[in-house]
């Protein structure tokens, strides 16, 4: 049951060449730049959301995912969780206000998993982007590229799901909501704090705290098409797809940002109430839980993590 954590709030990405990455995020992607900070860091976010920003990119040596955050209700929710944490066994460090800007305190910890994460009350408002919040129309004219609408969840690997999957169930009141089994070992796992399929998911692997994709909802199957083509007319780097998931039945496409971190945009997907059971796919059913439509495992897909 929810614990006031709402949302995947932000995401920070690394990246090798910064100007080909606000190209990968911003003008294919279609993503909004809305700010950049005096460490270089560049922000941005889809064109839906309401707050001031969602992806944050900084230039490093090597690719890869340096925290998740996701948005709580409250301080007091924040602070009451920060305590739960700490129970749990997490290392909790208190990031000051401003050190991403226009964001609040945050509260960053660490999973079993080996990945970081965050959770924070206060991110500036600035509303959806080019849409005026009184009477709104559908969308803004000037969006660019795929016109990814929103950040919505990350797929990570890692080792210890089951750490992870108490942490998040336990501690954050997060649901699984489908999973992966090999007789007794859960191989992947998919939760939700909402009523999405999955805000957060973990494919079981060897290595700590790699970042399989960082995903961005699109409105209909024609988008996904579309962000084909737009892969095609600008010779990016496909991964996969399009084409639909067994697990949670999202329509999607995936493809690499030009460090090598892999994007996905889907639509659709299942939703999730807190009485709906887990759904559960046999691992011997992989090709189909994966890619439904071609049934047969890609090997970059499963192997290829940043
Ligand atoms: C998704 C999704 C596995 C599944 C991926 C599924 C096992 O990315 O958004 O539903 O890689
Ligand atoms: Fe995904």
């Amino acid at each position: 049951m929810s614990k006031g954590v709402m949302r995947p709030g932000h995401i920070q990405i690394r990246v090798m060449d910064m100007d080909e990455a606000v190209c990968h995020y911003r003008d294919r992607m279609g993503l909004i730049e809305t700010d950049r900070d005096a460490s270089g860091r560049v922000y941005l976010k889809g064109w839906t959301e309401i707050d001031a920003y969602s992806v944050v990119l900084r230039q490093a040596d090597e690719p890869g995912m340096d925290f998740m955050g996701f948005k709580v209700v409250s301080t007091e929710v924040m602070n009451q969780l920060k305590q739960e944490l700490i129970e749990f066994g997490c290392q909790v460090e208190v990031i000051p206000a401003g050190e991403l800007n226009d964001c609040g305190e945050r509260v960053r910890f660490d999973s079993p998993t080996g990945h970081m994460f965050e959770l924070y009350a206060e991110k500036k408002q600035t509303g959806k982007w080019g849409i005026h919040p009184k009477n709104p129309d559908a969308w803004p004219e000037e969006l660019k590229g795929m016109r990814a609408q929103r950040f919505d969840h990350c797929l990570l690997y890692g080792d210890d799901l089951d750490g992870a999957l108490d942490l998040f169930c336990k501690v954050l009141g997060f649901q699984l909501s489908e999973e992966v089994v090999d007789g007794e070992l859960r191989v992947a796992q998919f939760i939700s704090c909402s009523m999405k399929a999955h805000d957060l998911a973990w494919v079981r692997h060897p290595e700590k705290g790699k970042l399989h994709h960082a995903s961005f909802y699109l409105e209909t199957w024609g988008d996904v098409l579309r962000a084909a083509d737009l892969i095609s007319m600008h010779d990016m780097s496909l991964d996969i797809g399009p084409t639909r998931h067994g697990l949670t039945h999202g329509q999607t496409i995936y493809f690499f940002d030009p460090s090598g971190n892999r994007s996905e945009v889907f639509c659709g997907g299942d939703y999730t109430y807190p009485d709906h059971p887990v759904v559960t796919w046999d691992a011997d059913q992989l090709g189909k839980a994966i890619f439904y439509h071609d049934r047969v495992l890609n090997e970059r897909f499963l192997s290829v993590v940043t």
